[in-house]
């Protein structure tokens, strides 16, 4: 094993707390002093958000200094760093959160004040970057904020795109409508643009012999400049660096067709260069194969490799890269940065002429690979012709590679038809998984189920050959973000229980909790905060949303990607069979418990049954929402661009949270946790991290309904008929009824015909054959509710029981299983 890694938890349970580096008043000096010399205008003219880019530049020089000693520390220490490859980092507001780690909330608190600001004004100033699609980016962001915690050294490498997951808003029908998020509108002041540290990418063109040798002859270049943002730890005294590539043209202009008037022709060369940084593709879960997106993965990964041999050997015309391995290890967030193993093929050979042995043991050891997903249509499978025609060379490379690989499994003894399966390169196209999984030292899966059916299913031929590579790593939130920021009265009051805040660097202490919930005072305590919390979030979504809500019933929450495995159709079938239900009288008034139920979930804008779920789902919530009947008793709400700052402000009043994919269909799930530790109760399936949840907050804490992995399979082999279970049960069937007599299309019955024929005839994630448990357990659920003392003693043990799923102990359980290095020494 290479790397200082001690064998041990790597958990630093007292890091020295940051000295107060400054007063508040010192600290307002410091924001005067950016308003005046970079903002250009007086205190008086400041407006709030020029008082946010001031203070974001003055906390940012506050973490100058440690992210220097990091950096240097990086490269001089003998702790192997870590770089987390990912096309996607969902980052979120960044200036409580710097503020927080840099030790200095107070002192911002008080400094604005005395500015004549309001905190919350300059902190709702800040503009949400939306470089990440959902959990896999969310993810990413959580994983570098733990490693900067644990005094890891990391770097995060992906792309500053120029636009992120598009803006969501609903038309007069309800549909989905999407509109580009320019976020770099204003002025970004934590991205540091470094044209100093750029680097070449090139693309397209042609391999020919020169001497013997594979000579690589390009076609056309771009120039990579990395932003630089700065990532600090809590409590720890380090500085971590999440860098950025944005993507520029070397040739800006050509002025003869300038001077032609061909102004279009004249900035192509620019446009085309710079496309590759242009937008987010706003996938989830899907493939999408495109051109661009292949431009988008080589340019991130191919400049983030040179940039760290760059670092690790500075001023090294002939480095030894055979060394590499013990410098950084790679980690590929899914398959987006798998061309990274063909890329480091091609510099070691091409640009450092060592022999292909030599190049593959340095490469194999130097890369991981997490898969995200059990679909099989998530795998990314890139047309041969495609890389061939855009990296000549790398298809050479890939080729190669495939040749060993077929040899190794001969040599292992494996059958022929077992081989053709697990070919790389099919001669017609390249499997990135696969070639993830051979180019790399580990894969692992998000939870353990899902490592598990990874193994037995999607890469069974592969676990077989290569057993010893797989394991698991269960998917983790950072506790900072998710419950100091967004939960401040959770966070107090824990604080308060356990005597002590040290439980946000070792969230297992939250274990401390469980006798308290014992007690009954303590409990109350709970409750109120909660009680305080849905207050907020009704002033929230008044302010965001101009809709009222009324706090006197249960928040009731699904919040996530929408995707037909996750079924948001289960929750609306079943609010409908709800509405049904008071409507005909067929529950009393009083045996009503009044909720309000919210979704939050963009759709991909190609994603065409995705799309009408949203649809129905806005229309149920405008039928239901208006209908005297029900007032008081039921509400559904579609809110609008579910993003980090809804989740912050939702989640904490959430006393619900919906986890109902179909099993064996979700490989983790993160709201799940993120719910948990703030203390809502989930009904769920036993899918993802669900199932770890469940074990950890105790069976009678979690509400668990609907088929289980191995009743799924076998209910596809015994062939499903969707039809049935609609005929069997009457609530579902008058639900469904509803939607296609156009109730919630103003009598069209044709709104809804493909979602009502999809239901009926295919249902492939088995929405219908759970409905009847999912419609059953609401009774439980309800009758839960109604005993508040005993829901909120359960919601305090999900608090107490989720330690585990801080991103500090799936950190560490990477640097055990995978990276197998550690902190850096202080
Ligand atoms: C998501 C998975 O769908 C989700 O289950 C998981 O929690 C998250 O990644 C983080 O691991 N794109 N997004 C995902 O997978 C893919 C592919």
């Amino acid at each position: 094993k290479s790397g200082n890694y001690p064998g041990r938890k790597v958990r630093m349970t007292e890091i020295t707390a940051p000295k107060s580096p400054v007063t508040a008043a010192q600290f307002a000096d410091e924001i005067r002093e950016q308003l005046k010399y970079t903002q250009n205008v007086t205190p008086e003219q400041a407006t709030a958000a020029d008082v946010y880019v001031a203070a974001s530049k003055a906390v940012r020089n506050h973490l100058a200094d440690a992210w220097f000693k990091t950096q240097a520390d990086t490269v001089n220490g003998n702790t192997k760093a870590v770089g987390y490859f990912s096309a996607e980092f969902l980052m979120g507001k960044q200036l409580e959160n710097a503020l927080l780690n840099a030790g200095l909330t107070e002192q911002f608190d008080e400094a604005v004040e005395a500015l004549g600001f309001q905190p919350k004004d300059i902190v709702d100033a800040e503009y949400e970057p939306g470089l990440g699609n959902g959990g896999l980016g969310r993810l990413a962001a959580c994983f570098i904020d733990s490693l900067a915690s644990l005094g890891v050294p990391a770097f995060g490498y992906g792309i500053q795109y120029k636009y992120g997951i598009f803006k969501q808003t609903f038309d007069e029908n309800g549909k989905q409508v999407e509109t580009p998020d320019y976020w770099l509108n204003n002025e970004e002041p934590w991205g540091h643009i470094d044209y100093n540290r750029d680097q070449k990418v090139s693309f397209g063109g042609e391999v020919v012999e020169e001497n013997g040798k594979k000579v690589w002859k390009p076609a056309w270049s771009v120039r990579a400049v990395p932003v630089d943002y700065l990532v600090p730890g809590y409590k720890s005294q380090r500085v971590n660096t999440l860098r950025l590539w944005t993507a520029k043209s070397y040739d800006e202009f050509d002025l003869l067709a300038f001077n032609r008037s061909e102004y279009m022709e004249a900035v192509k060369p620019q446009v085309k260069a710079e496309n590759i940084s242009k937008i987010l593709y706003p996938e989830d879960s899907t493939k999408v194969g495109k051109e661009l997106r292949l431009e988008q993965q080589y340019f991130f990964v191919s400049a983030s490799l040179h940039d760290a041999i760059r670092v690790f050997y500075p001023g090294e015309a002939k480095p030894d890269l055979t060394t590499f391995p013990n410098k950084i290890t790679f980690q590929l967030n899914d398959t987006h940065p798998v061309i990274g193993i063909p890329e480091l093929m091609r510099i070691l050979i091409d640009e450092y002429d060592y022999d292909w042995d030599t190049a593959w043991d340095i490469t194999v050891k130097t890369f991981n690979y997490t898969c995200h997903t059990l679909l099989p249509e998530a795998l990314e499978v890139w047309p041969a012709s495609l890389i061939g025609e855009l990296l000549p060379r790398h298809l050479e490379i890939i080729e190669k590679i495939n040749e060993q690989f077929e040899d190794e499994l001969k040599g292992k003894g494996i059958a022929d038809e077992t081989i053709e399966r697990m070919r790389i390169y099919t001669g017609d196209s390249v499997r990135m998984a696969y070639l993830a999984t051979y180019g790399g030292s580990h894969v692992n899966g998000v939870a353990e189920l899902h490592s598990q059916l990874l193994k037995d299913m999607t890469l069974k031929d592969f676990s077989d050959a290569y057993p010893t590579k797989f394991t698991n790593v269960t998917n983790g939130v950072t506790p900072r973000r998710f419950v100091k920021l967004a939960n401040p009265g959770l966070s107090d009051l824990i604080t308060e229980g356990l005597g002590t805040d040290k439980w946000l660097s070792d969230l297992e202490l939250l274990q401390g909790l469980v006798p308290l919930a014992k007690d009954d005072e303590f409990v109350k305590k709970f409750a109120a905060v909660k009680a305080a919390n849905k207050h907020a979030f009704v002033g929230f979504a008044k302010d965001h949303y101009g809709i009222d809500i009324d706090e006197n019933t249960m928040f009731n929450t699904m919040v996530k990607r929408l995707h037909e495995y996750k079924r948001q159709a289960l929750k609306i079938l079943a609010v409908i069979s709800k509405y049904a239900a008071i409507k005909n009288g067929t529950v009393s008034a009083d045996e009503i418990l009044p909720r309000t139920v919210f979704f939050g979930a963009k759709a991909a804008p190609g994603y065409y049954l995705a799309k009408m779920t949203i649809q129905l789902i806005n229309n149920v919530s405008k039928v239901v929402n208006n209908d005297p009947d029900v007032k008081g008793k039921l509400a559904v709400h579609m809110l609008p661009n579910y993003n980090i700052e809804m989740a912050q402000n939702l989640i904490p009043a959430t006393e619900l949270d919906e986890q109902i994919s179909q099993a064996g269909k979700e490989a983790s799930g993160t709201g799940n946790m993120k719910f948990a530790l703030n203390g809502a109760l989930t009904v769920g399936t036993l899918d993802g991290a669900n199932v770890e949840i469940r074990e950890k907050v105790g069976a009678e804490n979690f509400f668990l309904f609907g088929m289980t992995v191995d009743e799924v399979e076998k209910l596809y082999a015994d062939g499903y008929d969707p039809a049935k279970y609609y005929e069997a049960d009457p609530r579902l069937k008058q639900a469904i009824d509803l939607v296609a007599n156009g109730t919630f299309s103003n009598g069209d019955r044709n709104a809804y015909a493909p979602l009502v024929a999809d239901w009926l005839t295919k249902d492939w994630f088995m929405t219908l054959a759970d409905f009847s448990a999912y419609a059953d357990i609401q009774a439980e659920i309800e009758k839960l509710y109604r005993d508040q003392l005993e829901w909120n003693r359960k919601a305090l043990l999900n608090v107490a029981n989720s330690g585990y799923f801080s991103s500090d102990r799936s950190i560490e359980d990477y640097l055990e299983r995978i990276w197998h290095t550690g902190p850096l020494a202080d």
